[in-house]
């Protein structure tokens, strides 16, 4: 058996939206902003596209939603274009983000402080979660933008868009929404929340890889990133990639069609997988309260049992998973999220992150289950860094050497 639970850095493609993208490779392939019949043919789908992706956030008619090639694009847009819109041609000078943003936006951070802008990196609470109030106090009034993640990527914790939404209102200050980890995933509602930009990128919710979207509230300016023709209204130039745009419409919709069933049913897998394994292995945690987090998403740490190792072992068992995000993972540092919280540095040596999806069956929960709880006894009996008086699941005392380093 395979199993695949790293649905966070990637989903398999629905078969039913392969199946709606194949005509648009090699029979309807017109440009859609050609004039002639190949060109106009591929409308109505695209039409249906824009309509599924707006029903699918419940977004307004008044707001934009411009495809682009994939999150990290929209994400790069919204901090390089209000950069230049407002503190290169405007009078502020200060962007706030959290610590734990994906590297899209940290990156792109680091690149404007290099260009002079000052960056505020908010701390998260113990729960991994930036608080509201907490963003209130760091705005001033030469802030541009606030940019926090709806979700995070590696712990699955929810973050409270909707009161660090209203705080930016409230300030006159642009709120962006890293929103890749929680559309398709948790009930996204851009007309309950005031939020002005949020990125989004098909290929968490099993549609393609290579696209993505920007929603822009009321239709705002925010200058293009790529220059170029006159694609979606001049706020994104390059031709329009229709079978990926339609495999995003597709794989939102049916992503978001009676959405808390298919969490509950999610939820209900993930949380057996984390109930047994807490149950069964003793010393290990998982990060952040259930109720507030992404239904696929399980971040445990196993003391003594590094990540990479645990990586290995699941992998020779072929279990896929992860240590974290999958942009860091060929990097063997501490998981910068587990730090965040508070973990000590061995510690943030050992998480793994497992993500499933509505694919997920119950045989492979069973076969994680198992499959992990002997991984840890048989990483644990060579770890050097793992060494106490360890009760065993039946509630013997097993005697283990102790090593001090
Ligand atoms: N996170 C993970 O393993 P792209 O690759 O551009 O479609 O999406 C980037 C991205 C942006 N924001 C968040 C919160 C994300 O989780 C990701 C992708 C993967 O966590 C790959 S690094």
């Amino acid at each position: 058996m395979q199993v695949y639970m790293d649905n966070n850095a990637t989903t398999m493609v629905d078969p039913k939206v392969v199946e709606a993208m194949k005509p648009y490779f090699s029979e309807l392939y017109g440009n859609p902003n050609s004039l002639h019949k190949f060109g106009t043919k591929t409308h109505p789908a695209i039409s249906k596209a824009i309509d599924q992706t707006y029903k699918a956030i419940n977004a307004s008619d008044n707001d934009d939603i411009i495809f682009t090639s994939c999150a990290t694009e929209s994400n790069n847009w919204v901090l390089q274009s209000v950069w230049i819109d407002h503190i290169v041609n405007g009078d502020k000078n200060h962007i706030v983000v959290s610590e734990v943003e994906h590297p899209s936006i940290l990156s792109t951070c680091k690149f404007l402080e290099d260009n002079g802008v000052k960056v505020t990196y908010l701390p998260v609470n113990e729960q991994g979660v930036v608080e509201a109030h907490t963003v209130r106090s760091f705005i001033t009034d030469k802030t541009a933008l606030v940019s926090i993640m709806w979700a995070n990527n590696e712990t699955g914790m929810i973050f409270p868009i909707k009161e660090i939404g209203e705080i930016c209102k409230e300030k006159g200050v642009l709120f962006h929404t890293d929103g890749v980890q929680a559309v398709g995933k948790i009930p996204v509602d851009m007309q309950s929340v005031h939020v002005d930009f949020m990125s989004m990128s098909a290929h968490k919710f099993h549609g393609p890889k290579g696209i993505g979207a920007l929603y822009i509230k009321d239709s705002q300016a925010l200058s293009p990133l790529l220059h170029g023709g006159e694609h979606m209204g001049g706020r994104r130039s390059g031709t329009l990639n229709v079978p990926f745009i339609v495999g995003m419409g597709e794989s939102l919709e049916i992503a978001t069609t009676n959405i808390e069933e298919k969490m509950a049913s999610i939820a209900a897998k993930r949380d057996k997988i984390e109930d047994a394994l807490l149950a069964a292995i003793p010393e290990t945690f998982t990060v952040g309260d259930r109720t507030n987090r992404t239904p696929n998403t399980i971040l445990i740490s196993i003391r003594g049992v590094e990540g990479e190792g645990m990586l290995w072992d699941l992998n020779n068992g072929q279990i896929g998973a992860s240590t974290g995000s999958a942009c860091a993972s060929e990097d063997l540092e501490a998981n910068t999220v587990m730090l965040a919280i508070g973990a000590d540095n061995e510690l943030a040596h050992t998480g793994i992150r497992l993500s499933l999806s509505r694919f997920t069956t119950d045989e492979e929960v069973d076969y994680v289950i198992n499959h992990f709880e002997d991984a840890v006894k048989r990483l644990r009996a060579i770890s050097s860094s793992f060494a106490k008086v360890q009760p065993t699941p039946g509630g013997e005392v097993q005697e283990c050497e102790l090593h001090h380093h």
